[in-house]
Order: C-alpha cells, then structure tokens, then sequence
C-alpha cells in the first residue's frame, strides 16, 4: 500500500478519535490466541475505537495483528476467550511489560504502574492497562516469549484530523525489563538495541514477513520485510531525535534494501536461496517441529516434520487433526525408537504417535503449557516440564493407559512456581536439571534420593539447559538477558563455573555497545543449547542476532558463529554416517533446517541446510493449508545418540553407527 493511501485510510478511520468515541472509557483489546504470529490479537473493543488497531488501518500483510495506538487515558486489555472460532485459549498466558518508556512521574491512581506483570488463565481478561507514559509499550508472555502485543500511546487529542498523529513518537528512552535494566535505565529508542528489538516485533508478529526459501533460484527470490510506512521519531542519547518514516528507517539501518529505501539496490537485500541439503549423509531420521504450518483439517497450529537423514527428504508429516494437535513445540523417543512423545505447548496434553506410520496413539494430560519431554536412560520413563506451572510431570513408558506417575515439584517455596522451560537429563538417568523461567535458577533434582540437591541462582528467564555427556557440567541459556551460565556439577552439588555474555562483540569481544551498530552482538536471545555426544562443544540457537554459535567446552568460550535464520531456536545432534555428528538447526520463521558439522568446533560450518515443507512424495495426514514448513522448534534426531541413550539402542540402529559413536564418552561412569 502506497503511503498516501495509508494516510488517507488513517484519517477515515480517525475521525472518531477525540470525538464521541472519548465520551466513555475506551481503549483496545488484545485477545490471547494461538495462531501463528497474532498471538495477541489486537482487536477493537467497541466500534468507536476500531482505529486503535493498526492492522484495521494497514492491513495484516503490512503490520500482523499485534499493533496499535491508543490516545493517553485510554485502555489496554488483554483477554483470553474459552472459545471463538479456533481462538480459543487452551492453557495459562502472562502478559508482562518487556520495553516500556522509562517513567517520568509517579502514575496518579488512574494510571497502571509499569512493568506490568499478570497471569491470564484461560476464560478469563486482565484489569485494564491505562499507560501513564506516552510512547512504546510492548508486552509478551513470560512461557511464550514470542508472542508479543505493542501500543504506541499518543497525546490525548492527537488524531489525524487535527494532523497531530504523526509522527507517532516512540518516547525518549525505554526500559527494557530484564534485559538491561540494571546496567542501563533508560535506553534511548533510536539505541542499536531498541531498534533490534522493535525490528525483531515486526518480524515475528506479521508472517508476510518470514522467510519462506523457494525450491528454486529461478526467479531469483528476496527477503523483503516491510514494516509500517508511518512517520515515527525515535531518540538518541542526549535527547536528539531521528525523524523517519518507520519502514524506511528499519529497512535502511538492517540492510534490507528494498524498492521504497532511498538510494538502496538490491545487494542490500538477502537473498533467499533453495536450500542445498550436504553432500555426506547422515543417520536414520531428523524430527523438526513445525509448530505454526497449518492444516485445513483442523483449527489449531502445528505439524511434526520427519526428514530421511540419509537422502534429506521430507518423508512424513503429522499433524494429528483428530485430536487438533495444537503447537507441537519439542519431541523425544523411547529406547526402542518406536514412538514419538510430542508436547503441545499452548495445550496441557502430552500427544503419542508411532514414528514409523505417524498412526496416533494418545493424547495425555500433562499440566499447564508443556514444554519439553526427555526420558531416563535407566527406565525409560518419560519427563514433561509442566512451564505453566512448578513441576515436571514423570509417566511411565507409555505402553499403556495415561501413565501418570507423579508431579515433581522444581521449587520448594509453596509460594513460587518455577515454570520449567527444557530441562536434560544426566546421561545415567540420576539427575535431572531445569531452566525455572519464573524463578530465575536452575533445579538439581537427584533421583536416587528423591530431593533437589541445588537450586542455583542464573540470569533472567532461563529457558534451556544441556548437559556434559558424563554429567560434569551443564550449559543454562538465559533467554532475556542473553547470556549462559555454565554450571560445574560436583559432588552432586551444582554451582556456576562461569557466565558467557551473548551481548559481546563477536570481532572485538566486550565491544558491542547497545546504543552503536558498531560492533554486532556475537548472539542474543538464546534458546536451545544441546552439548555433542562426545562432550567437545555446545551448540547455541540465538534468535536476536540469528547467529548459531559453537562453545568448546575445554575453554567454555565462544569459538565459531554461524549465520541462521530468523527465530533461530531448535538444536539438536544426530550421527553422522562413517562417524561424527551433525547439529541439526530449526528456525520459528524460516521455512528450513539448517545443518551444521562442527568439525573440531573453531572449524564448525554449515553444510547444507533442508527445506521443510511437503514434496510429491510426502506422507501427510491432511493438507497444508497456511504456513508450510514454518515454525521450526523441537528438534528429534533419530536414533538418539546421546551418552546413555545411545547405548540402549535396538541393534538394527547400532548397526548404523560406528564404535566411537556407539560409545561416544568412554570415561563417564
Ligand atoms: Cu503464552
């Protein structure tokens, strides 16, 4: 849409603002869902201010459905409905302030205090929101953390009938809660960090901007983002400004080009090329969760991928419409290999289907948004992390009934609720660890006594854990504050070892300023952080930066990066044939899987990578109908070849491995 016509779309639908829309108490509401991308739907709460959601303005294909603005005094309301059209909300949401302008007064009573912080079960709607501070306010869901709502709040009166909307000002400087707030209160909005982050909203909540990889080069195929064509100013520090229209703005200082960009050509733009899978095969299967590829069968998201690991095939996908399969978010197996457990994490159900004919076998309550699944090497029972709520959920195998077993509670204070993200297991099935999102430590839970042996305190909102193949060290991402905690296990008792900033420069480490683009981050926003089956090197999944980065463990440093995709989140180590291992690599929004051999770790490259979506020859259980292939998060090689698991393989699977991965850690005990 030209921007004239945006502007002349804007002043039809303003007319209202400031007139009698105002007369009573007004404002948006952003309805909790879980479709891919609007998460939060804006969506009006009374005819009068329709305006208020951009998207209604715009359109969904140039902003998602997760902006507005609103005029200072009016309100924000978040609800999550029991059921409307597949917008139902299955399990417990949180809305919680993540940039907010930094106050300038204390807000009257009328006013909401900021951060905002909120549980929203299901059926129920938050006290309305009324911003004290004009400017960017961006709320997101503390287990979800991708889904995101942002508000502009303007001046009482300002409207496009009075031509005072534009430009719409971002504020002075934002507080980013958690993320650097004790370091740096008060970001300037024009900082390289706040506009990573209001770059990283306009990627994740409008799907037109994804990166869907063709399955040709022929036309040439380009990423193009596009971001509202709005006049805006942001701010630097001091209190100059930077006057721009928006879509300009974040196209020219990422280097995304594009045909509206003054002075741009099209090197600036990134080309999507037809993904290439390597040369070398590898073993047996590869499982990617395509959490938000749609099928028309059913109303929610999600199908689990298969990909033939010797050819790089897509030989199957699952996506269960009889039961609705609802954000399919990370998989394991049992020691036989024969089925897949398969979290629903927008749900409270555990789904079971058999890996070899995608033939559904259950659907098992598991408590509130679970996340992960891992089993123990020692009995093959199965843990799901309960990251709505305090526990991890252990079943038994799963051959029959519903398997429940018992609740293991990740923190002793009755008054806390750790939400356990992806926890491991130790590779003799003693110990379990956990990243408690809520709490900010990790769980030692000990299983031989019964007991948690450590609670170990870590940075904000941990979200996943790896471990040493001899259990002597294990890796925590600090998803908000960008960092990993390495954490020594001795004794049985844990205690950190040291602490990784993902927020260095990667050329000059410690030179990444978050106010310059002078130096780029070497990661940010780390997600999944398995380690090799042979114990060299950890794999981390950064989606700020999009970079995969290699730690080598003897040194616990940062030693390669490794471009990946937009919501670079899965990680995942599968064997490969004649002998080594490949990292499998899944991104939220891009259409592939990206494969990397790290080699000796310094020397780790990307080898190929896979593109996700149905071929001709794909075994399916409905049909794609929106999203396909997209969604990229649990990743399931297969077999699994993790010390302790893969000795307990069936022989047919160890018959495809060598000695050295048969046995890839001889001096753990
Ligand atoms: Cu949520």
């Amino acid at each position: 849409m030209k921007k004239q016509r945006i502007l002349l779309a804007l002043l039809g639908l303003l007319v209202g603002w400031g007139g009698a829309g105002m007369a009573h108490a007004s404002g948006v509401t952003f309805q909790v869902t879980d479709n891919p991308g609007s998460w939060f739907e804006c969506t009006a709460s009374d005819s009068k201010t329709k305006a208020g959601c951009v998207h209604d303005v715009l359109g969904e294909a140039t902003v998602g459905k997760s902006l507005s603005v609103i005029q200072r005094g009016e309100s924000i309301t978040f609800q999550s409905r029991a059921s409307h059209h597949g917008s139902t909300a299955n399990t417990i949401h949180t809305v919680v302030s993540l940039i907010y302008p930094t106050p300038a007064s204390t807000p009257t009573e009328k006013f909401t205090t900021m951060p905002f912080d909120t549980d929203l079960d299901v059926g129920t709607r938050s006290a309305p929101i009324i911003p004290n501070e004009l400017g960017l306010h961006v709320f997101f869901c503390d287990i979800h953390p991708y889904m995101f709502a942002a508000v502009i709040v303007v001046p009482v009166n300002h409207n496009l009938t009075n031509g005072t909307l534009f430009p719409l000002d971002l504020g002075n400087t934002v507080d980013l809660h958690k993320i650097v707030l004790e370091t740096l209160p008060g970001l300037p909005t024009a900082s390289d960090l706040a506009l990573r982050l209001v770059h990283t909203f306009f990627i994740i909540t409008n799907p037109a901007n994804w990166q869907q990889y063709p399955v040709s080069d022929t036309p040439i195929k380009y990423w193009t983002p596009a971001y509202p064509s709005v006049p805006v100013v942001a701010h630097v520090t001091g209190g100059g400004t930077v006057p721009a229209n928006l879509d300009e703005l974040l196209r020219g200082y990422f280097g995304e080009g594009g045909p509206t960009v003054a002075n741009a050509n099209a090197p600036y733009l990134k080309q999507l090329l037809a993904p290439v899978p390597p040369a070398a095969p590898g073993v047996g299967q590869v499982w990617v969760d395509t959490q938000f590829e749609m099928m028309s069968e059913k109303t929610k998201p999600g199908t689990a991928t298969a990909v033939d690991a010797t050819t790089f095939n897509v030989v199957r996908k699952v996506g269960l419409p009889s039961i609705n399969m609802n954000n399919p978010h990370n998989m394991w197996t049992d020691k036989d290999q024969t089925v897949i457990y398969q979290t629903q994490w927008f749900d409270t159900k555990l789904a079971v289907f058999n890996r070899s004919s995608g033939q559904f076998v259950r659907n098992i309550e598991v408590g509130a948004a679970p996340a992960h699944v891992m089993t123990r090497t020692n009995n093959d029972q199965v843990h799901v992390s309960q990251n709505g709520d305090n526990n991890i959920r252990e079943l038994d195998s799963l051959a029959a009934g519903n398997g429940f077993l018992r609740d293991i509670p990740m923190q002793t204070d009755p008054d806390e609720s750790a939400h356990p993200h992806a926890h491991w297991m130790s590779h003799d099935g003693s110990m379990m660890v956990t990243p408690n999102a809520d709490t900010e430590n990790s769980t030692l839970f000990h299983f031989p006594s019964n007991s948690i042996k450590s609670l170990t305190p870590v940075g904000h909102f941990p979200i996943a854990t790896g471990m040493m193949p001899d259990s002597s060290k294990y890796y925590v991402a600090n998803f908000l504050d960008s960092s990993i905690s390495v954490i020594r296990i001795s004794g049985g008792i844990a205690t950190v070892k040291t602490t990784i900033n993902l927020l260095e420069g990667y050329a000059v480490p410690g030179q990444y300023d978050v106010l310059s683009p002078t130096v780029a981050p070497i990661g940010g926003l780390p997600i999944q952080t398995p380690v090799s089956p042979d114990g060299k090197y950890a794999i981390v999944a950064n989606t700020l930066a999009a970079k995969i980065l290699v730690i080598d463990t003897t040194t616990d440093k940062v030693v390669a990066s490794l471009a990946c995709d937009a919501g670079c989140h899965g990680a995942q180590f599968g064997a490969k044939k004649g002998g080594g291992y490949y990292a499998y690599v899944s991104s939220k929004f891009s259409n592939r899987m990206i494969v990397v051999d790290p080699n000796n770790g310094s020397d780790a490259a990307i080898v190929g990578s896979v593109l996700l979506t149905a071929t001709g020859t794909t075994v399916i259980d409905g049909s794609v109908s929106k999203y396909a292939g997209m969604g990229g998060q649990g990743v399931l090689p297969i077999p699994l070849v993790y010390n302790g698991w893969v000795q307990n393989l069936p022989e047919e699977w160890k018959d495809q491995l060598t000695a050295k991965q048969k046995n890839p850690f001889p001096s753990a005990h």
